[in-house]
């Protein structure tokens, strides 16, 4: 199981546009004197944090970034435009290394960070700059300055957003392959899981990581089934999918069982947020359906929404429930440091 995403890129902020040798020239204006403009700064390659983000897979089509030349300076003391910048968008959490893979540029943690990767290249001055008393007329002027190229590497230390929990055959491997590209073993044996995996879930273009971990059993925090040693990847989460199958015989116990579990695991796990489904909604009637919702209802407080991976019943509305739940919980202030080159928005 990869935790790492990776990606080699290559970026070039673009050359400054050269300055411009040009003199006035208008009908009844003797020698109008040199009015070259310079030329326009090439564009920067900026690397910025942004929301719904969760992988570094488009830089796996996209490995090379270059900014914009500056556009040359032209007569009549016209300045050219300056290139445009280009912006690597990338997750939070993602870390930029130098090509050696090793020495940190950035590590950029929160959204809206910017940094400044490589800056364009000044323009070139006009030939009006190099008049002096005894040049009057100068045919000089400067070249605009390249831009600067490196090679860096992204890095992406995937932390799940949400986490599955529930007891064996609850379906939380299934939810999983449903609404990521992850390819967990699924089966009608309990503990089929048996270490933690992860995906990334889109939803209305924005992302997020589930963690899938292995089923809780009563006393898992003793150590009976699996135990409750993976819990800690579902630690650092912001959301909790209780799932609680409709297979169950008796739904409240169920879900107490594993509520009580997270409360004897405790680092705060009980106090998530959590959103409740009734998983493998196909598997029963309207009517024992109905009974379950009530009874889980009865014992959670509130009502569960409702689940089938197999229809794709109530798939989206969980994955928006807790994709809602994601974005609350994240942190949205920049902060402020020292280094010039970062750029708060
Ligand atoms: N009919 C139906 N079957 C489902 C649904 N979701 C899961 N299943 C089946 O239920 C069984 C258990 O699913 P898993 O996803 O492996 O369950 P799990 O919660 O990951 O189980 P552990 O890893 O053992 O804790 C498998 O046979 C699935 O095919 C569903 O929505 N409808
Ligand atoms: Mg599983």
């Amino acid at each position: 199981m990869k935790f790492l995403d990776q990606a080699k890129v290559y970026i070039r902020s673009g050359d400054g546009g050269a300055g411009a040798v040009s003199f006035r020239r208008e009908k009844f204006i003797e020698f109008g004197g040199p009015d070259g403009g310079d030329g326009g700064r090439g564009g920067d390659v900026w690397a910025e944090a942004v929301d719904g983000l969760n992988t570094l897979i488009d830089y796996r089509y996209q490995q090379h970034f270059k900014a914009q030349t500056g556009v040359h300076g032209m007569g009549r003391n016209r300045t050219g435009a300056g290139g445009k910048d280009v912006v690597l968008k990338v997750p939070v959490g993602t870390q930029i290394f130098e090509e050696d893979n090793e020495t940190v540029v950035c590590d950029l943690t929160q959204v809206g960070q910017r940094f400044l990767l490589a800056k364009g290249g000044n323009g070139g001055f006009g030939n009006q700059h190099f008049k002096t008393s005894t040049n009057q007329a100068p045919r000089r002027a400067n070249p605009g300055l390249e831009g600067e190229e490196r090679t860096i590497w992204l890095r992406l230390k995937l932390i799940a957003d949400a986490g599955l929990v529930g007891l064996p055959n609850a379906g939380k491997s299934t939810f999983l392959a449903t609404v990521t590209a992850a390819k967990p073993k699924i089966a009608d044996y309990p503990f089929t899981t048996l270490h933690p995996g992860l995906g990334v879930a889109r939803v209305d273009a924005r992302e997020f990581v589930i963690a899938d971990i292995p089923g809780l059993i009563e006393g898992a925090h003793e150590g009976v089934g699996i135990g409750d040693r993976f819990l800690g990847h579902v630690e650092r989460t912001r959301v909790l999918l209780h799932l609680v199958s409709a297979r169950e015989e008796d739904v409240a116990s169920a879900y107490e069982t594993v509520r009580g579990e997270l409360e004897a695991y405790g680092h705060g796990l009980d106090e998530k947020a959590e959103i409740l489904a009734l998983s493998q909604a196909d598997t029963v009637d309207a009517e024992a359906l109905a009974e379950k919702i009530a009874e889980l209802e009865e014992v959670a407080g509130h009502a569960p929404m409702i689940l089938s991976a197999a229809t794709s019943q109530g798939v989206q509305d969980v994955l928006r429930a807790l994709m809602a739940e994601v974005k609350s919980a994240r942190d949205v202030e920049a902060p402020p440091t020292d280094d010039p080159r970062w750029l708060a928005e």
